[in-house]
């Protein structure tokens, strides 16, 4: 068990919240998370279960019919499902990244159109990188045409999270290429419109459990109420969005480090080679320390970013950016090393961390690549 709620006192709805959070994980998550993984299925029953519970899209308002998780219940949430299985953290993780745009752009009647299904389940991707605008995002060229009264989007996205499970996506589209970022806008499709297809699932190294693909627009017309930015105005709030959600990949980077720290100590603690416990040599015991001073730090500067993210400071730039690859270097790190520790055992499937080394790599490459996040940190240090 780590110190994670006594860090710093936080208040004790935050603690019960983390324990019940922790017990479903591990009751209802943790024993599908292998399966889930070789498989490459969707973890259907974790999405049941966090759904029955209110989590599955907890940030959602109360008026909209869900559980008004601040950013930092949101984080908690997420590393204690990340804790036992990447896969099924990408859930709540990707419901917010999907639904943000809306909440920090959309009107009243739109938030109530989709975050309410989206309470009950049906779930939200974001759709801004495509295959040749990942990194510099504002080249994406997925164009929106005003035809008439409508809209009509063509083009194709890339690398989205939880596309074809998900009922409605957040598409970052170019209405004029002539004004490069302040011609995009913002606009929410829905899975049901009419020219909207899905590619194959990707063939990845982790995350098996989430479903990447393509998603494709051909001619797909929607009116002007699907817009939830003003016209020019979608790559800002994209933008945005990310200074808010990047916490969120903090969070499972931080809960995927945990989990490999926990099973990692239990081992050392099981495992005799040459008469005595493994966590008996000290080499072991520098090991485990480390992973552990680490993942504390990480876990003061995420906690830190999402107090930042709920009250929108002027630095959440900055600490969601740092929080971001700072907590997701640490996962790398320490998932390597909880295998070193397994040793051979570390490197099968027989234990799970094997799958967090795979997982934790993702969480250093999306939403923005670590270099990404550290240019933002750059340009957001302050200069006066
Ligand atoms: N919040 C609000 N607005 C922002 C912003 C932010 N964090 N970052 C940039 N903008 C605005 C800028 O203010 C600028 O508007 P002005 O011209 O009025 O100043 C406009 O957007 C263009 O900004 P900029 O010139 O800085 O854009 P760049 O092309 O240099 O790109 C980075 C900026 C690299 C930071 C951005 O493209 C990025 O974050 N890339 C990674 C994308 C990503 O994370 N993809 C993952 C997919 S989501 S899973």
């Amino acid at each position: 068990m780590s110190n994670d709620g006594v860090l710093y006192g936080l208040p004790s709805e935050y603690n019960e919240l983390r324990e019940s959070v922790r017990a479903l994980s591990e009751k209802e998550i943790a024993p599908h998370a292998q399966a889930v993984d070789e498989d490459h299925r969707y973890p259907q029953e974790a999405s049941d279960a966090l759904l029955k519970s209110g989590l599955f899209a907890a940030h959602v308002p109360t008026e909209f019919g869900g559980d008004g998780a601040d950013a930092l219940a949101t984080v908690i949430i997420i590393e204690e499902v990340a804790r036992v299985c990447g896969a099924s953290s990408l859930i709540p993780a990707v419901n917010k990244l999907g639904s943000l745009p809306l909440m920090l752009g959309g009107n009243k009647e739109q938030k109530e159109r989709w975050l309410t299904p989206l309470a009950k389940g049906k779930g939200f991707s974001y759709c801004l990188s495509e295959s040749e605008a990942g990194s510099d995002a504002s080249a994406l060229k997925t164009k929106a045409e005003k035809v008439g009264d409508n809209w009509v989007i063509n083009g194709s996205k890339k690398w989205i999270s939880n596309a074809g499970v998900s009922e409605f996506y957040t598409v970052i589209a170019q209405c004029d290429p002539s004004k490069g970022s302040k011609g995009i806008t913002a606009f929410i499709v829905e899975k049901s419109d009419p020219g909207i297809s899905f590619g194959a699932p990707e063939k990845k190294m982790g995350f098996r459990g989430s479903p990447t693909r393509e998603v494709y627009f051909d001619n797909v017309t929607i009116s002007d109420d699907r817009r939830i930015s003003e016209i020019g105005g979608g790559f800002s709030l994209a933008m945005d969005t990310l200074d808010h959600t990047r916490i969120t990949i903090a969070a499972q980077a931080l809960g995927i480090a945990q989990g490999a720290l926990d099973v990692a100590t239990k081992y050392s603690h099981e495992r005799k080679q040459f008469g005595k416990e493994i966590f008996d040599f000290q080499g072991v015991q520098f090991m485990l320390a480390d992973m552990a001073m680490n993942i504390e730090a990480a876990r003061a500067l995420t906690y830190a970013a999402a107090a930042k993210s709920e009250r929108a400071d002027k630095d959440l730039k900055f600490f969601s950016a740092a929080s971001k690859a700072f907590a997701s270097d640490v996962a790398m790190k320490v998932t390597t090393d909880a295998v070193q520790v397994l040793g051979g055992y570390g490197y099968v499937s027989d234990y799970p961390v094997e799958r967090m080394m795979r997982d934790a790599k993702l969480t250093q490459i999306y939403e923005g690549t670590n270099q990404i996040q550290r240019i933002v940190m750059a340009r957001n240090l302050p200069n006066d």
